[in-house]
């Protein structure tokens, strides 16, 4: 019941050439129907792929968005409502990579994904854990804390039509892919954490996998329960790679 999403965050690669080729390539894809799928490039091209992919059934979204939802003076920064006005339905919020690299703490990550859901942008809220964090047994106590950052500063009803992304730290572009069954473990503890603030919502909400997602492990990944598609990094660099993901959602 649950509508397989896929989404390719393209991270910080790209040229106007390369995106040019790119969205080319994904305009000959045959997509499954009954997928949603969504591409994410930097902001600086998201009016090129926008209107590059114009009538084909591929959404744009962005990989970060400011605290505050409107427009004001946060040098740098982009507001929800500016990816809104710039076509983009779907947001990355609290990506690993920001949250390690550039300290972005649960705090900030509510508040941005309360700017997206304010301005209509449906926020893709991304946890995980660290190898050490893994090593020491703190897996499903870490991705708790982080899921539950949001529920106790909006309300467990943010989540309806919102989007999880499960991506475990140690296999983001690294090879690494979380076995089928370890990624399956975390997403029903995340599901069962919701439901027991709400069971309707807990039943409804996707929950991606990330982490070097590629076609060969794709099938296997969203073949499990509680794995409803999911965020592909590197693998989305290349339409006929992203594509056969898609397809195998
Ligand atoms: C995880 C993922 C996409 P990759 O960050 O967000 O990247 O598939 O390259 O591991």
């Amino acid at each position: 019941m649950r509508r397989p999403l896929v989404a390719g965050n393209w991270k910080m690669h790209g040229t106007r050439a390369s995106v040019a080729e790119l969205i080319k390539n994904l305009r000959m894809l045959t997509l499954p129907v009954g997928v949603d799928v969504v591409v994410m490039p930097p902001c600086l091209y998201i009016a090129q792929v926008q209107s590059g992919l114009e009538g084909k059934a591929i959404a744009v979204g962005a990989q970060d968005c400011a605290v505050d939802p409107v427009q004001g003076a946060l040098t740098g920064e982009i507001a929800a409502a500016q990816l809104v006005d710039a076509g983009c339905r779907y947001v990355l919020v609290g990506h690993s990579e920001r949250r390690l690299l550039l300290g972005e703490s649960d705090a900030v990550v509510v508040r941005k994904f309360a700017a997206a859901q304010s301005c209509g942008l449906i926020p893709v809220l991304c946890v995980g854990e660290t190898l050490e964090q893994r090593e020491a047994g703190q897996t499903l106590e870490v991705v708790a804390q982080q899921v539950g950052a949001v529920v106790e500063g909006l309300g467990v009803g943010v989540f309806a039509g919102a989007v999880i992304a499960y991506e475990p730290v140690w296999a983001i572009g690294t090879g690494l892919t979380a076995t089928p069954q370890q990624a399956q473990d975390v997403h029903a503890a995340i599901r069962a954490q919701l439901a027991a603030d709400n069971a309707e919502i807990a039943a409804g909400v996707r929950i991606l996998y990330g982490g070097s997602v590629k076609a060969v492990s794709a099938a296997e990944l969203f073949g499990m329960p509680d794995i409803d598609g999911g965020l592909v990094g590197g693998a989305s660099l290349n339409a006929d790679e992203f594509g056969a993901i898609c397809r195998a959602a």
